[in-house]
């Protein structure tokens, strides 16, 4: 499909920072218009500057701007904006913006409502793929309330278990039972974080997996029903669910190994009957046994890492999917290429307990050359406000293979100079230089480790 025949003509971005920048630059190429909307704190933000027009929606609180659903609405109504591009946190996963958007005839760049819903309940979407024959780690089949029914269960499955809240994701509401004199305390913790976090008390029971990779499978599904995947991220290098590091290939498949994970990941989507850019997410034991975990119903932030490997541009594919056009490609046309290595740069303080920094970026120096890429909504001159994340920028390289991409990270990681704050840079380079990294040899709990050295 060439871009004239794309039905959408101007793209609102419900996002701010670096992927609003990326979503702006994708809707630019393709003669797309854009609408930035911005909170009292953004004024001066780069999407607030970059798009076609912007919009001011609330003060600096995400709860007052960024995920004011109505807010955001009336911004596109009034713009004339016939899309919403959400990017990731925020609405992304928010079934009932999803369904709003529907309800008012406006485009959103993502899975329908009802999938998204589907998926974002674990218990619900563990069961669809159960039925479609992917692997599932053993553990309920429904929804477990008490811990009395919670006990019987977890005998069952045999310790050590995790306890997960089924509407959870990204750690909340989860703990580990090692014994069965441990469940009920774990039990009750969880479930109350998930009431706290969630609104919502239903709980699922595992098999613990012990020392496994987070393996995740980008897919592409049109709306004719045809549907890809663009290869894994390794994204095993993790500090409380934060994702530190993810790379492409990963070095623990084979290509074996790879062919199966990536036709179940297919599989899977097809089963949840899914459209747009999504993701599923495996945890790979040691052995090599692979296990669905959980889907992802938006583009990820590390979703530079598989372009690179690809050649594709997945917010381009995310808005031709959303306007109805048919996927370019067929499987047996997607080609790998090299090896890719993101790292996420924070604005946090590794030497005191990861405490998010702020304010003036005095000085600011971003590496560049041949296979290196930084997305970032950061310039000289820019001050980072509090209120939201700390990621501000993504370093992305690719060369090929992994030991070349290792050595040209370490090499961009040491250009970088950003003055003012303080950042991880220094401790992402400690990464790519701890002997398990560089081997390949790392799982979830590498960062563990590395802190237990130091
Ligand atoms: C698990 C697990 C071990 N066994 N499930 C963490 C977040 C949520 N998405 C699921 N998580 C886990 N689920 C079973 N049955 C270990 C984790 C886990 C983890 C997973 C991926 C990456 C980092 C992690 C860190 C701690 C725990």
């Amino acid at each position: 499909m060439v871009n004239n025949d794309i039905m959408i003509k101007k793209v609102l971005i419900a996002n701010r920072g670096e992927i609003a920048v990326r979503i702006i630059r994708a809707c630019r190429e393709m003669g797309i218009e854009t609408v930035a909307v911005y909170s009292q704190a953004d004024a001066e933000a780069l999407h607030t500057q970059l798009a076609d027009e912007a919009i001011c929606i609330g003060p600096a609180a995400a709860s007052e701007s960024y995920l004011k659903m109505d807010a955001i609405i009336s911004a596109t109504i009034v713009s004339g904006a016939d899309a919403i591009h959400p990017g990731f946190g925020f609405l992304a996963e928010n079934s009932k913006f999803a369904s709003l958007c529907e309800q008012c005839r406006i485009t959103f760049i993502g899975p329908p409502a009802s999938v998204m819903a589907a998926m974002g309940n674990k218990t619900q979407a563990r069961k669809t793929m159960a039925a479609a024959g992917i692997p599932v780690i053993p553990g309920s089949d429904d929804a477990v309330f008490d811990v009395s029914q919670g006990q019987e269960i977890a005998a069952g499955i045999g310790y050590p278990v995790i306890i997960k809240a089924a509407l959870g994701g990204g750690g909340k509401g989860m703990r580990v039972a090692v014994t069965a004199a441990e469940f009920a305390s774990a039990f009750l913790t969880a479930q109350k974080e998930a009431q706290q976090a969630f609104g919502d008390n239903a709980m699922y029971i595992e098999h613990f997996i012990e020392h496994p990779r987070h393996i995740e499978f980008q897919i592409l599904a049109d709306q004719e029903g045809q549907v890809i995947h663009l290869g894994e991220r390794d994204c095993s290098v993790q500090r409380n669910h934060q994702k530190l590091l993810e790379e492409s290939p990963s070095p623990a498949l084979s290509d074996e190994l790879r062919r199966q994970m990536g036709e179940a990941a297919i599989q899977a989507a097809r089963a949840a009957g899914y459209v747009n850019a999504g993701t599923i997410e495996y945890l790979l034991e040691p052995g090599g046994r692979f296990y669905f975990m959980e889907m992802n119903t938006r583009i990820q932030v590390e979703h530079p890492v598989t372009e690179w490997i690809t050649g594709i541009d997945l917010i381009k594919e995310q808005i031709r999917i959303a306007s109805g056009g048919r996927l370019q490609l067929t499987q047996d046309q997607v080609t790998f290429q090299g090896h890719a290595i993101e790292c996420r740069i924070n604005a946090e303080d590794p030497e005191h307990r990861f405490l998010p920094s702020c304010g003036l970026i005095q000085d600011l120096y971003l590496p560049g050359g041949k296979g290196v890429r930084v997305d970032t909504a950061v310039y000289s001159g820019y001050v980072i406000p509090p209120y939201y994340d700390s990621m501000i920028a993504k370093l992305i390289v690719h060369a090929e293979n992994r030991d070349e991409a290792i050595a040209k990270m370490r090499a961009a990681l040491g250009e970088i100079i950003i003055g003012g704050i303080v950042t991880n840079v220094d401790y992402q380079y400690d990464i790519l230089s701890h002997p398990d990294y560089r081997s390949g040899e790392y799982d979830i709990g590498f960062i563990d480790k590395l802190s237990a050295a130091k």
